[in-house]
């Protein structure tokens, strides 16, 4: 056989061996940009780790909603990879979401980012769908809110059969609604990570682990999938399963809906003290590597500094996540006018430490995204 017969067939092999090797998203009928983006981040989490920022896009500590405005590039001179949004009360039927933030501009700026070929990731801090119905239940902010524990009953009650399933029914169908508009220039659906339902392992939502059993919060995404993918023939959505600090494997199981419907197994850690560094090796240590078993993508989905350090960014998160092959580490939002120390917020003392973070080979931005092709556009 001539060498450049061998080459061929061995480049043929290779690609047989390899090129094939490559997940696929739990969707069977995911569209072709859902394949390409789920494709992309599964090769690049061995590259590096993007930069996600909830809101990013939307408003700062001191502006709001402003064109091409961003705290991130205010600061490093780039956007983050990952431009996280928040659908809280899209349940509701509101123009606005529980941060006063207009769907509409939610949209609008889901599309630009995927214009510019970034990363798009979405939240949903949804309402009590049982307690907001009871007028003298428990008083203050939590009352009817996603933070509102004072029912056990809640997941059950909107799961087939429960008194509440049909009013779930139409809270989904508001999303599905929210969903489907998400189109590009060409009318291409535009591939997103959806993380509802999310910190399981804590107790402070109506769907933590205290608050339904593991089977129930199981059905809970279960039934959410299949209404979304098979009922509404949404396939552009990446389903990202997420847990709180956990300690073990075991924990941050508990509930897990299964790969048929999970395509990301993300992890939210915030550093409260000392032991967080030890914390978040342990379980990014664990996470990561059931993904890698379930042919899953990864991702630190949420995290935010100790208060009081100044090279958090450098000295504690990136050390840690260094070491496994994270998809993305996303901060919380800016939240306008705060009177508080929201945790991420590259605004504070710690400029210095978020650019060296920013200037990491490890890390990834926004153009380090565009160059990546991660949507194959080139
Ligand atoms: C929380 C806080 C809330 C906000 C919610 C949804 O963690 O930032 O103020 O309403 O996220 O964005």
């Amino acid at each position: 056989m001539k060498t450049s017969t061998i080459t061929v067939l061995l480049a043929f092999l290779t690609f047989l061996c390899f090129g094939q090797k490559l997940p696929l998203p739990a969707d069977k009928k995911a569209t072709k940009e859902t394949v390409i983006l789920f494709q992309s981040l599964y090769k690049l989490k061995n590259k590096g780790i993007m930069y996600g920022h909830q809101d990013d896009l939307m408003y700062g500590y001191t502006w709001w909603y402003e064109k091409d405005k961003s705290d991130t590039k205010a600061v490093t001179g780039d956007y983050p990879a990952v431009a996280g949004f928040e659908l809280g009360h899209i349940e509701l039927g509101n123009e606005r979401s529980l941060d006063s933030v207009s769907f509409t501009q939610i949209a609008e700026l889901i599309k630009v980012h995927y214009k510019r070929g970034g990363v798009i990731t979405v939240s949903w801090h949804l309402n009590n769908p049982l307690t907001m119905q009871i007028k003298d239940s428990l008083s203050g902010w939590q009352h009817g809110t996603a933070w509102d524990v004072s029912s056990k009953e809640v997941v059950s009650s909107i799961l087939p059969g429960g008194k509440n399933h049909e009013l779930f029914n139409i809270w989904l169908e508001r999303l599905s609604t929210f969903f489907i508009q998400l189109k590009d220039e060409n009318g291409i659906a535009i591939p997103i990570i959806f993380r509802p339902y999310h910190e399981h392992s804590g107790s402070f939502f109506w769907w933590g682990t205290n608050l339904c059993t593991d089977q129930e919060y199981s059905s809970l995404w279960r039934y959410t999938v299949t209404f979304l993918r098979d009922k509404k023939n949404i396939h552009n959505i990446l389903y990202a399963y997420n847990t709180d600090r956990v300690t073990s494997l075991e924990q941050y199981m508990r509930g897990y809906p299964g790969d048929d419907i999970i395509d990301m197994l993300s992890l939210d850690m915030y550093d409260r003290g000392e032991q967080f560094g030890g914390e978040l090796d342990n379980a990014l240590g664990f996470v990561t590597k059931e993904a890698i078993i379930r042919n899953k993508l990864t991702a630190l989905s949420e995290t935010g500094e100790r208060k009081g350090m100044n090279n958090w960014w450098a000295s504690v998160l990136l050390p840690v996540v260094s070491k496994y092959p994270v998809g993305y580490v996303l901060t919380w939002r800016d939240a306008y006018n705060s009177k508080f120390s929201v945790a991420g917020n590259p605004f504070q003392s710690f400029t210095d430490d978020f650019k060296y973070f920013h200037n990491s080979p490890r890390t990834l931005f926004l153009k380090e995204v565009q160059e990546a092709d991660i949507y194959r556009r080139k």
